[in-house]
């Protein structure tokens, strides 16, 4: 049922008779998800029973509470849905390769099957738990419509190079998922549900960073999804660099923690009636920009450094090094949006409080970062440092690749030199006002932040 070639072998074990464990962590859903589907396929097909496995690393690159607010919420629904079908849930807190291996030893696991993410970290336990199973170990590329490492065999140059393989491939990866959901044997491993709420009580984590209004979970993704597609989709392709305009989907919490799948929301909107130039403009994002990002940094493990960007932008950055900067500002002074523009605090102070900032916001943002830092590679860190701490789609692969786009040219060409930036591409406050109403936008901030 899932291509097979969504599917990567990560040992050479051989098969061997026992329960099949689904090691779930970048797709918190049951709806719409290729590695659950493969591992049920595996569990018809062996008779054996199927169990999920969530392994609650003690950290994740800084991640504070309010994300593992909005995690633990959703993968409390995965879990809801997933006993809805017969299935049960574990969570083991611990360092996940040591707590999955034991876990499949002590069950007797006859195979594991693991989602994919192109991150150094979650690649880190999968490799570790490769070298220590008894039991063959696969990852299922769940999370993008063409399978990373069948898209490109190499770091993509921009989205006009990845663009045509991504489009010819579309055809044979853009399909619809089975409906009704496959009847998934029910499993015979039996557990008590889990108890988040004593999780949540016990995880140790920086609360100083408060969970956000946005409620979490495939259901609410599912209902934003439909909303966006009945009534903004139509004006996404030329309101969606307005930060007034409200036209985005606001889906990207969803699609980070894998609470909805990219492939469910493209093949939605395709479906839909609405207009054509919508319906291209979010393709792009969702599909080409979003997979390219996934690209970079599975081909580059540099993607969360100022070292991984282009050559061309690292030697135009260095010859201006030493140009004077205007304005100089530290990573504390940033962080409580201190600076002399009103239309960059008022985009951090929205971020701070709601773990959101518009897109375009985001990419003037990030360059207001290399203009008023001491060097490019402090800029790049202050803004993985803000961007991971606060925006509740942080770490992940958009991330890093938005940020390396901002700062270092990444996926974009040379522009006309100019002090600080050099060659990379600049922007700047009348810009934004020539793109939208900013003085607007900074009020509609300044309301919100009212007590
Ligand atoms: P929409 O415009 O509704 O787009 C729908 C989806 O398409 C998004 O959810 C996202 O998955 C994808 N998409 C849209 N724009 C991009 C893009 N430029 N690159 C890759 N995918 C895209 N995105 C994150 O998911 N997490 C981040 O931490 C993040 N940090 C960023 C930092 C900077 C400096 C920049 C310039 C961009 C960053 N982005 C990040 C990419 C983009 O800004 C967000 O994905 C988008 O703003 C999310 O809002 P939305 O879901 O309403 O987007
Ligand atoms: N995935 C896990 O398997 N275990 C975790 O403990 C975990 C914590 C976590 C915290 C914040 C966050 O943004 C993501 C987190 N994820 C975790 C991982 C996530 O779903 C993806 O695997 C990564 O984002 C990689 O793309």
């Amino acid at each position: 049922m899932v291509d097979h070639r969504r599917i990567r072998r990560l040992n050479s074990c051989d098969e061997r008779r026992g329960p099949v464990i689904y090691w779930m962590s970048r797709d918190q859903r049951v709806r719409h998800n290729w590695a659950l589907l493969h591992a049920c396929d595996k569990a018809n097909a062996l008779g054996q029973p199927i169990e999920v496995v969530f392994t609650l690393a003690p950290a994740f690159l800084g991640a504070p509470w309010r994300h593992y607010d909005f995690m633990f919420r959703g993968l409390e629904e995965a879990e809801a849905d997933l006993r809805a079908i017969g299935i049960a849930m574990a969570v083991l807190p611990g360092n996940p390769a040591e707590t999955l291996t034991a876990h499949a030893a002590a069950i007797g696991a006859g195979a594991v099957v693991a989602d994919f993410s192109p991150l150094k970290l979650p690649r880190s336990w999968k490799r570790q738990a490769a070298e220590r199973l008894a039991c063959p170990i696969c990852e299922v590329d769940a999370h993008n419509i063409v399978p990373c490492w069948f898209a490109s065999p190499k770091q993509e140059f921009a989205a006009r190079t990845i663009r045509p393989k991504l489009n010819a491939l579309a055809g044979e990866f853009l399909t619809p998922f089975p409906e009704p959901a496959p009847r998934f044997q029910p499993s015979t491993i039996r557990r008590p549900p889990v108890d988040w709420g004593t999780i949540a009580a016990g995880f140790h984590v920086d609360r100083s960073v408060e969970p956000v209004a946005l409620a979490p979970g495939g259901e609410a993704a599912e209902n934003r999804l439909q909303r966006f597609i009945g009534h903004t989709l139509p004006r996404y392709a030329e309101s969606r660099n307005d930060p007034n305009a409200g036209c985005v989907s606001g889906l990207s919490p969803y699609l980070h923690f894998g609470q909805l799948s990219a492939q469910h929301a493209v093949l939605s909107a395709l479906r839909s009636g609405s207009g054509m130039a919508g319906r291209e403009a979010f393709v792009e994002e969702l599909f080409i920009r979003r997979e390219l990002a996934e690209n970079y940094c599975f081909h580059n493990d540099r993607y969360d450094s100022f070292e991984g960007i282009p050559a061309w932008a690292k030697a135009t950055l260095a010859e201006h090094a030493g140009d004077r900067r205007e304005h100089l500002y530290s990573a504390g002074e940033f962080e409580r949006a201190e600076t002399h523009d009103p239309l960059w605090n008022a985009a951090q102070s929205c971020l701070v409080r709601t773990g959101a900032m518009h897109g375009y916001l985001r990419m003037y943002w990030a360059k207001k970062l290399l203009e008023w830092s001491p060097s490019p590679a402090a800029a790049f860190d202050i803004a993985v440092l803000l961007n991971d701490r606060y925006a509740l789609d942080g770490r992940d692969p958009n991330g890093y690749t938005g940020i390396a786009w901002s700062i270092g040219g990444l996926h974009d060409r040379p522009w006309f030199e100019r002090p600080v930036f050099g060659k990379v591409r600049y922007m700047n406050a009348s810009g934004c006002a020539r793109k939208f109403d900013v003085r607007r936008y900074i009020d509609t901030m300044a309301a919100q932040e009212a007590p």
